[in-house]
């Protein structure tokens, strides 16, 4: 087997860039050891930035996003028992939100590969990145119980926090930075018509929660909790009775209804550098991680993945290599603002787990100054919305 691109996972990451190095002539195969039927179930993001959501139009895959995604020009800091606007669309210039589900992106993606003849093998198995520190790198994998190598002039490494790409990378060349945080996020999908017009984040001394949404039917809903809490200490009536203390405001009312998913994730922030070492070049989750509070982890994957492309355009088309020998650096200065802005947020928002007064004074004194200063809002607003692609 041999392919220009060989890349490994088939998540937002992976299947982007198959897709766009497709538009440019570029032929790759996309491994990925999950089911279809998994990847495209999976519940994870909803809110792509303005640019994620140029891409993917400019990719021809934003049809079905247009028709069902929420646009949304602002949301909504809560705390006090109040909530505050924090109007990005008049604070950017007429930058955006999409507030449309991961899973949904994925499905459009593997339908337009799929359409297209690309290929996609799932089920795979025992995957490793070879000789990329060589002009003749491979990926070898099973399927179907018989082993494969396929081929390829260059590696993606788009297998996610978990994947096998990163430490195929020599420890001696590669520096990991890592953060946890003592929070976790509960997270529920509820068969209730969403309370809010736009995303809520509220702040309370019971700890932070989020509402969000997926259709007009179904929200999405979120409370800080203890990481090491199971799942079954969580009956819904415990879910519920937060989300009510913690979403309160006079006059509004949180709308309930049947739990159809939940579950609990760990928070940390994660970067590796370099990105790319040889001809293997990593993109997405398997390269850096961000708490979800500033809702940055897939549009951080889909902005390596413009930056990887137009590398290879230019390698293939021209010879040169200096957009590749720069991929590393051109990404690593976005991921880190995108770092900090997701550290920040999560500071902000999280209630410190000991009763830390002088911390949670800071918060407050934060808070205020965000929802009352222009300059404040401003900042909030344009991380938010994203910088440009370009930045
Ligand atoms: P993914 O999505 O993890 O995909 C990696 C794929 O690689 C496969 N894989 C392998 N395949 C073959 N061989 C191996 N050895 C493999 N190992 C792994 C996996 O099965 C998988 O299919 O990484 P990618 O493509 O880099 O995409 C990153 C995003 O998924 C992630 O950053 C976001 O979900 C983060 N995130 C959010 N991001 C946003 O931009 N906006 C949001 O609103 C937002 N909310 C969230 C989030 C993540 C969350 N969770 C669950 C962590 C909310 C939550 C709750
Ligand atoms: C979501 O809708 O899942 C979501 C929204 C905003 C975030 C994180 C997740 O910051």
């Amino acid at each position: 087997m041999r392919t220009q691109v060989g890349i490994v996972g088939a998540g937002p990451a992976g299947l982007l860039l198959s897709h766009l190095l497709h538009l440019q002539g570029i032929e790759s195969v996309v491994l990925e050891n999950r089911s279809r039927k998994d990847i495209e179930e999976t519940i994870r993001a909803g809110v792509l930035e303005q640019g994620t959501v140029d891409l993917l139009t400019g990719a021809g895959v934003g049809g079905r996003m247009a028709r069902e995604g929420f646009r949304h020009h602002g949301i909504e800091l809560r705390f006090g028992g109040r909530g505050h606007r924090i109007d990005m669309h008049a604070l950017t210039g007429g930058r955006s939100i999409m507030v449309y589900a991961q899973h949904e992106v994925i499905r459009d993606l593997v339908k337009a590969r799929l359409d297209a003849g690309g290929e996609i093998l799932f089920e795979v198995e025992g995957v490793s990145v070879r000789d990329f520190d060589t002009d003749a790198p491979s990926i070898r994998f099973r399927k179907d119980g018989v082993t494969h190598d396929l081929a390829c002039d260059f590696i993606a490494g788009c297998d996610g926090f978990h994947g096998v790409s990163r430490p195929a990378i020599p420890a001696s060349v590669r520096t990991e930075f890592l953060r946890t945080y003592p929070y976790g996020w509960l997270g529920i999908l509820t068969e209730a018509p969403p309370s809010a017009k736009e995303l809520v984040y509220a702040y309370h001394e019971r700890g932070f929660a989020l509402l969000s949404m997926r259709s007009p039917e179904i929200q999405r809903l979120y409370i800080q909790c203890d990481p090491e809490d199971d799942i079954a200490s969580w009956p819904d009536e415990r879910i519920w009775g937060e989300l009510h203390r913690r979403l309160a405001a006079d006059g509004w009312r949180l709308t309930e209804g049947p739990v159809i998913q939940k579950g609990i994730i760990a928070m940390r922030s994660f970067v590796v550098e370099p990105m790319q070492y040889g001809r293997l070049f990593l993109a997405g989750d398997a390269a850096h991680i961000v708490p979800p509070t500033g809702a940055k982890g897939l549009n951080l994957a889909a902005a390596d993945v413009s930056v990887l492309v137009r590398a290879l355009v230019e390698h293939y088309r021209t010879r040169r290599a200096e957009l590749l020998e720069r991929y590393s650096a051109t990404c690593l200065r976005r991921v880190w603002r995108a770092e900090h802005f997701s550290w920040w947020m999560t500071s902000m928002l999280h209630r410190s787990i000991v009763d830390d007064p002088f911390q949670q004074r800071l918060q407050r004194a934060q808070l205020d100054y965000v929802v009352s200063s222009s300059a404040a809002a401003k900042s909030l607003a344009e991380n938010y919305v994203g910088l440009p692609f370009d930045w």
